[in-house]
């Protein structure tokens, strides 16, 4: 319903012999400065503000404006494109808030001349295929979920578990390239490791980025195996193992039971800070400098200079924990 509200959005223009098209082409921008839109599926998540943050800093780099939007659903998204072009934008950087909208996305673009550069997560065509042939820059997603499974699994030796009574609970986004990936790198590891699949615990978080959902699929995993005494949990980013510590405190699961181990580092980061160890183990911080400064200075070559981007770049992360995390975050131009 959504997704035709956009498509007839985009082909209004159109079928009006699209009067507004030329007003709307790419001007110089105010002041001649070069403009070019950072759009994101969440502006409350923390990782979304750290890579505007970054984004801005390229900005104030090379003097051109950035406009930072967020969009959380198809309508939202249309808007923001449609307002980024009248503002005389030329460019933009995007994480979609539905991958499904990738074929709409590339002809909205087009039509408005904005250059398209996806971040984070990867549009997919109409077969539910991954468009190859947008740009775009994402992480390792694969081999970040298995260090995710390698460190659950080193972690639990540790304290002494046996695998097979561990409880695995896994917060999923499947419909996410990206987050499918990391979900399932994990799971191989675990078990490859011991861990049995019957206590494999899986359940989707409906609402991705909104950590009170992720709460909720939490507790509706903890409520379903009370018999299980000690969990390690997963999922496609910081804010979902979150929300299953947050759930496992809440049932008064002691913080030592619990081995969850997130991706971002942006929001664990907050529970490595605090005195007393949480449920919140580890994380593998990723690099919210390269998915926000660079990802916008390549838009800015690409419109100043012509200079095309790579199609596809993957970048790495490195595992963080209470130990070592001011010191990485500070590597990593976050503190
Ligand atoms: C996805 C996740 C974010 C972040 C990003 C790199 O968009 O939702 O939390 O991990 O990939």
């Amino acid at each position: 319903m959504r997704r035709r509200g956009f498509l007839i959005a985009l082909a209004l223009p159109l079928l009006a012999g699209c009067p507004t098209a030329t007003n709307e082409a790419p001007k110089a921008g105010e002041g001649g400065k070069l403009k070019i839109g950072f759009v994101v599926k969440s502006a409350s998540e923390p990782w979304f503000q750290t890579e505007w943050k970054f984004a801005q800093q390229a900005a104030d780099k090379y003097g051109f404006t950035l406009l930072k939007q967020p969009a959380t659903d198809a309508e939202e998204l249309d808007r923001t494109l449609n307002n980024l072009a009248s503002q005389g934008a030329k460019g933009v950087v995007l994480c979609t808030p539905d991958t499904k909208l990738g074929p709409t996305i590339v002809a909205k673009c087009a039509e408005k001349n904005l250059k398209l550069f996806t971040v984070d997560d990867r549009l997919l065509d109409a077969d539910g295929k991954p468009m190859h042939d947008v740009h775009y820059l994402g992480i390792s997603a694969s081999e970040i979920g298995k260090m995710v499974g390698q460190a659950l699994v080193d972690e639990a030796k540790k304290r002494g578990w046996n695998p097979a009574e561990v409880g695995v609970a896994a917060l999923t986004v499947d419909e996410i390239e990206t987050c499918k990936e990391r979900t399932d790198g994990a799971t191989e590891v675990l078990l490859k490791n011991g861990f049995l699949e019957k206590n494999l615990f899986k359940n989707p978080w409906k609402k991705p980025n909104d950590i009170p959902a992720a709460v909720d699929a939490a507790s509706t995993i903890l409520t379903q195996h009370t018999d299980v005494k000690k969990w390690v949990a997963f999922s496609s980013n910081d804010d979902g193992v979150l929300g299953f510590v947050r759930a496992s405190e809440q049932k008064n699961i002691p913080a030592e039971s619990v081995i969850g181990i997130g991706i971002n580092g942006t929001t664990a980061k907050d529970d490595f800070a605090k005195e007393k160890q949480t449920g919140m183990f580890a994380s593998v911080l990723l690099s919210p400098k390269t998915h926000g400064f660079s990802t916008a200075e390549m838009m800015y070559l690409w419109i100043k200079d012509n200079k095309e981007p790579p199609k596809e770049t993957f970048t790495k992360g490195q595992l963080i924990d209470r130990t070592n995390f001011k010191e990485k975050l500070k590597e990593e131009g976050m503190e």
